[in-house]
C-alpha cells in the first residue's frame, strides 16, 4: 500500500515526509523534486515568505544511486525562516517572554484548533494548519509524478479564475472535447508556468494582475478556481465495487485535503446537473477499429473508474483567511469583540494551489496504479501493466464475439 505522512510546522526547522510503498528501481533525483517545489513558490500575489524560502528537498532515506530501494523514502524541506523563529518555536524551555496570540482569524483553523487541542496560544494552531505543509506534499507528489511518467501518464494544470476574473475563452470546453490519445496534460503546465498567475492567455493574466493589485491595496485576499488534468491514465483504475474503491472519491478526498480548498468537480460535474442526459454523456464510438468517445464530459471517470480519457478535475480555493484589512473576531483573553489580527500572508495563492493540486492528483493516480498493477519492483509493475493494457480491447471483442 502506498502511503505518506508529513510532519513539521510553518516556522519550525522544516517539513518531513515519509513515503512508503514505492517499488524499487524508480529513478528519482532531488533536482526533479526541486523543480516542482519551485513551481509551487511561483505566482503573483504571494506574500513575503516566498522571498525568504528557496524550497529544496533533501532525500534522507530510501534512495541509493538515484534509485528507490523499496524502503521508506524520507524527504526533508528546510524552512529558511526558522532562523528568525528559533526562540519562539524552540522545542525546549521558552527563552524570554512571548506574546500569546488570542485573536482567532475567521476562516482559519485558529478557533476550533485551540478549543479542540486545549491550547493557550493560537500560534500552536497556526503553525501546523499553515499551507506551508503543502511544500512537503509537492515533494511527495513529485515522486508519484516520476512514477507515473514511466507509464506515459502526465499531470498538468492551469488557473481558470482568480477573484471572479475569467478568460474570454473557455479552455475547459476544449478539454471536454479532447479525446486524442496523443494529448499530453503536462503541456497545460508548460504553458501556464510562463504566466505569473498560471493562466493560458495574456489578456486574462493582465486582468487578474490588476485585480490582485487592487486587492493588495485594500488589504484583501482572493480565491479562485483551477483545472488539474492527467493524461495517459489507463482504463480501469478504481472500481465500482465499494464506496471507498472509486477513483472519483479518492480524487475528491485528496483534493479536499489541500488547505483552503472548498470545492471539487470532475468533468462537467455541476453543469451536468442542469442538463438532460442526452447532452451530458459521452457517446461511445469505434475510431479506426479502436473503442473511443465523442467527448469527455465525464472527466475521464465513469462508475468510479478511469475510462482511459484524460482525468479532468476542477478545484475551488477560498480566499486566504489572513487579511491585512481585518474583519470581525473576538479576543479570547478578554472575551470581547475586536477585529482579527494581521499576520504576514499571501494575497492570493491560487497559482500555487494548482501545482499542489497536480501533486495530489499524481499521488491519487499513482496509488490507484499500484493498487491495480502492484508489485515490489518497477519491472514487476511494468509487466503487470503491459499484460493488462495490451489485452484490454482484445479481451472485450473476444468475450462478445457472436
Ligand atoms: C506558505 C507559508 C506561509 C504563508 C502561507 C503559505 O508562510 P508565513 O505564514 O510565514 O507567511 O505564506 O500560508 C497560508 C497562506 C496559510 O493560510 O497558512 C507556503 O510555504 O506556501
Amino acid at each position: 500500500m502506498l502511503r505518506f505522512l508529513t510532519s513539521g510546522e510553518s516556522h519550525g526547522k522544516g517539513l518531513t515526509a515519509i513515503v512508503e510503498g514505492f517499488p524499487s528501481n524508480l529513478k528519482i533525483e532531488e533536482e526533479y523534486i526541486n523543480k516542482h517545489l519551485a513551481r509551487r513558490q511561483m505566482g503573483y500575489g504571494r506574500g513575503g515568505r516566498m522571498k525568504i524560502e528557496t524550497d529544496k528537498a533533501e532525500i534522507l532515506s530510501g534512495v541509493r544511486f538515484q534509485k528507490t530501494m523499496g524502503a521508506p523514502v524520507t524527504l526533508f524541506v528546510k524552512n529558511s525562516d526558522w532562523e528568525n523563529w528559533t526562540d519562539e518555536m524552540a522545542s525546549g524551555k521558552p527563552k524570554g517572554k512571548f506574546e500569546k496570540i488570542s485573536i482567532p482569524r475567521p476562516g482559519h483553523a485558529d478557533l476550533v484548533g485551540v478549543s479542540k487541542y486545549d491550547l493557550n496560544d493560537i500560534r500552536n494552531s497556526i503553525e501546523r494548519s499553515s499551507a506551508r505543509e503543502t511544500a512537503a506534499r509537492v515533494a511527495v507528489g513529485s515522486m508519484a509524478r516520476r512514477f507515473l511518467e514511466e507509464f506515459g501518464i502526465t499531470v498538468g494544470s492551469y488557473v481558470e479564475n482568480i477573484g471572479g476574473v475569467y478568460s474570454k475563452e473557455k479552455y475547459s470546453d476544449k478539454l471536454f472535447n479532447e479525446v486524442s490519445p496523443k494529448f499530453n496534460a503536462w503541456n497545460l503546465s508548460e504553458k501556464s508556468d510562463k504566466s505569473s498567475v498560471r493562466v493560458l492567455d495574456q489578456n486574462h493574466e493582465d486582468r487578474i494582475v490588476r485585480k490582485i493589485k487592487a486587492a493588495k491595496k485594500n488589504g484583501d485576499t482572493l480565491g479562485g478556481t483551477f483545472y488539474v488534468v492527467a493524461s495517459g491514465v489507463p482504463a480501469g483504475l478504481g472500481s465500482f465495487i465499494q464506496y471507498d474503491t472509486k477513483l472519483s472519491s479518492a480524487i475528491a478526498h485528496d483534493m479536499m485535503s489541500i488547505n483552503a480548498v472548498k470545492g471539487v468537480e470532475i468533468g462537467t460535474g455541476f453543469e451536468t446537473a442542469n442538463n438532460p442526459g442526452s447532452i451530458s454523456h459521452d457517446e461511445i464510438i469505434i475510431n479506426n477499429g479502436v473503442i473511443s468517445r465523442k467527448s469527455n464530459r465525464a472527466g475521464g471517470i465513469e462508475g468510479g473508474m478511469s475510462t482511459g480519457l484524460p482525468v479532468i478535475v476542477r478545484v475551488a480555493m477560498k480566499p486566504i483567511a489572513t487579511l491585512m484589512s481585518p474583519i470581525g473576531a473576538i479576543d479570547l483573553s478578554t472575551m470581547k469583540n475586536v477585529t482579527s489580527r494581521r499576520e504576514r500572508s499571501d494575497f492570493t495563492a491560487v497559482p500555487a494551489c494548482a501545482v499542489i493540486g497536480e501533486s495530489m492528483l499524481a499521488w491519487t493516480i499513482a496509488k490507484a496504479m499500484l493498487d491495480k498493477f502492484g508489485g515490489d519492483s518497477m519491472s514487476e509493475i511494468k509487466d503487470n501493466y503491459k499484460s493488462y493494457t495490451s489485452k484490454l480491447q482484445k479481451r472485450l471483442t473476444k468475450n462478445f464475439r457472436k
